[in-house]
């Protein structure tokens, strides 16, 4: 596939100019902030901070940092940096404990947050040519709006579907020959196996490209989508507090995501110490976003777990790169002492031959924490023995125990048990209310 650019100019410019460039509105954006934000301005003043201490990029580490928490203490409008009058959106994470957080976009504020997103579509191939079905939720979700902003600078023939009500999404994608899907994985790997039970095969799929994010999800996912659909399918990320989904997005080389740095200025740091951490290094993302007006964030911690790379990309973007998302510093299990991972689970299931439709449910019965983990069985397990579907239960618990360290008390459960989510998948009930 030829590589294609949706702004050339500023997705392949070279380092230096980038970071001119991110230094010039670094300036900019904390003077904007400081006059704008008495909140700000106490977190700065408390630091002993002050705008004219900012030069460039070099002295960001002077900043403090700033948190959910604060998101939540000035909940809704104390980090309102531009007039009601000049604001057009809120929209709001898809969070579903404590406060919400909403975040506020000025008209500039969407034009930059669709120019990302369309970079993305770009960047899979997407043209005014293509048919571009946006299954991901609309509403205050930003996933919906996101794409489909972006879908229409490019020029796509746009299908705003939001999530759910799989068999019309079916019936359109195959009627309106949809080329392009955007939704969260879990959804996108529901509707190939709706899609493969209705008969049709990969090649009978429209479907050339997925754009696929807002959580985590593996490479052996990626893999499962791709042959299922036929497709070629690319990670996208971003958050509510950051605009939405495109803060980076996949090319062609599918090898991590490009963060548009000439809008968000990432670091990462030790979770633990707030330590700037080299380039390469494993630690917490940190955004800084450059140029927007209504809601903007200096040193923004994301609670994403991943590392950052200036190598070469073979596309000719010369954005630095992010790794998919490791965890989050806040969402890991910590099962009897030992770190988990969804996404390990998830690994030892597909590297099992079963399907990644799993819930994890963790509870303290005295002082010790229980671990299960219910799994559908696949469609030919579903006839075996009760010993034959114990046998079953036990490897796999070993081959978590591997991966892991601890056993999980692995339950088989009949296929297409474990209820299907249309957004976000809930992989992890938490019993213990450790929070
Ligand atoms: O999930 C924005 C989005 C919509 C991104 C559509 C991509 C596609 P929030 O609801 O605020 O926003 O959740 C943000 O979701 O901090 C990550 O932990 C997680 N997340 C987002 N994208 C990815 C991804 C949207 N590609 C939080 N891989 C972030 C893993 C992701 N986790």
């Amino acid at each position: 596939m030829q590589e294609r650019y949706y702004q050339k100019e500023i997705e392949t410019m070279p380092v230096e100019e980038i970071k001119k460039l991110q230094s010039e509105k670094l300036v900019k954006q904390v003077k904007h902030v400081y006059e704008n934000v008495p909140y700000y301005r106490d977190l700065m003043d408390q630091k002993g901070v002050t705008p004219a201490d900012i030069h460039g990029i070099e002295d960001l580490h002077k900043l403090p940092f700033l948190t959910k928490a604060d998101l939540r203490d000035a909940y809704p409008y104390g980090l309102l940096a531009k007039p009601l009058s000049e604001c057009v959106r809120i929209q709001s994470t898809s969070g579903t404990t404590g406060k919400r957080v909403v975040a506020f976009y000025t008209r500039h504020d969407v034009d930059l947050w669709e120019d990302c997103c369309a970079r993305a579509i770009t960047a899979v191939g997407g043209t005014n040519e293509d048919v571009c079905q946006v299954a991901y939720g609309y509403g205050l979700f930003t996933g919906g709006p996101g794409l489909n902003g972006g879908s229409h600078k490019v020029g796509c023939l746009t299908l705003p579907m939001s999530s759910g009500f799989t068999e019309r999404q079916i019936q359109f994608m195959m009627d309106l020959k949809a080329t392009i899907l955007c939704c969260t994985p879990s959804y996108a790997a529901y509707i190939g196996e709706t899609l493969q039970e209705q008969g049709y095969k990969p090649e009978d799929i429209p479907l050339k490209a997925g754009i696929f994010g807002a959580e985590p999800w593996t490479e052996e996912m990626r893999r499962g989508i791709e042959q299922t659909l036929g497709i070629k399918a690319y990670d996208i990320y971003g958050l509510t507090e950051t605009t939405g989904p495109g803060v980076s997005f996949e090319c062609s080389e599918q090898t991590g995501m490009h963060i548009n740095e000439d809008h968000f200025l990432a670091e990462i740091i030790d979770p633990d110490t707030g330590e700037v951490l080299p380039e390469g290094s494993k630690g917490e993302l940190v955004f800084t976003s450059l140029d927007k007006e209504a809601f903007p964030l200096l040193r923004y911690r994301t609670r994403d777990i991943c590392v950052l790379s200036r190598k070469k990309c073979s596309c000719g973007r010369t954005f630095i790169k992010m790794t998919k998302p490791m965890g989050r510093s806040d969402d890991m299990l910590i099962i009897r002492g030992v770190n988990v991972f969804p996404s390990q689970i998830e690994t030892v299931l597909l590297n099992e031959g079963y399907q990644p439709n799993y819930q994890i449910i963790v509870d303290r019965v005295g002082n010790t924490d229980t671990f299960d983990v219910n799994v559908e069985m696949n469609p030919d397990q579903f006839t075996d023995t009760v010993s034959g579907v114990t046998a079953l239960e036990k490897s796999l618990s070993e081959a978590m125990k591997t991966m892991l360290g601890i056993n999980p008390k692995v339950h088989l459960v009949a296929p297409k048990s474990i209820v299907r989510s249309e957004g976000k998948a809930v992989r992890v009930i938490d019993k213990r209310k450790l929070h």
